[in-house]
């Protein structure tokens, strides 16, 4: 199968919490490829687009201040069936619903503050890849 990318975001509280180095380790033992890795404070334009299919949701603002707060790390990973493999890495979405042995299983605390971000398909991968990294 041809190789994926994904686009991969250790949120503020992951970046708070000092747990870059125990999520990044997650990944290079399951054998996936950090092609970019960067570490910046998101914009609040590019969130709001970034989660643009949640505009309408109570949690929408409170969501994007959160993702604002402090710097964040965003990170391409490549490798066959990357996007599906880092989905499952990650776990459910809601803490209290997330498998342990995932990272958010492992690490969240709740919505939103759910540590990772993971893109959900190929399509959106390509979409987030771009917006994230201006290439
Ligand atoms: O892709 P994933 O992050 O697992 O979930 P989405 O449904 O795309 O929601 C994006 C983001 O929104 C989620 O990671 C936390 C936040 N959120 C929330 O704060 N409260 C909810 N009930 C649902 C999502
Ligand atoms: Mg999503």
């Amino acid at each position: 199968r041809k190789l994926e990318q994904t686009l991969v975001i250790i949120k503020p509280d992951g970046v708070r919490r000092k747990l870059v180095g125990k999520i990044i380790q997650r990944f290079e033992e399951r054998g996936l490829i950090i092609k970019k890795m960067q570490q910046k404070t998101l914009e609040q334009p590019l969130i709001r687009e970034h989660y643009a299919h949640l505009k309408d949701k109570p949690f929408f603002d409170e969501l994007v201040d959160y993702m604002t707060s402090g710097p964040a790390i965003v990170i391409i990973l490549e490798q066959k069936n990357v996007i599906q493999i880092v989905r499952k890495m990650i776990g459910a979405t809601n803490a209290s619903e997330a498998e342990p042995g995932t990272i958010r299983g492992d690490f969240a605390i709740g919505t939103p503050e759910n540590v990772v971000h993971a893109s959900d398909s190929l399509e959106s991968a390509e979409i987030e890849i771009r917006r994230f990294f201006s290439i």
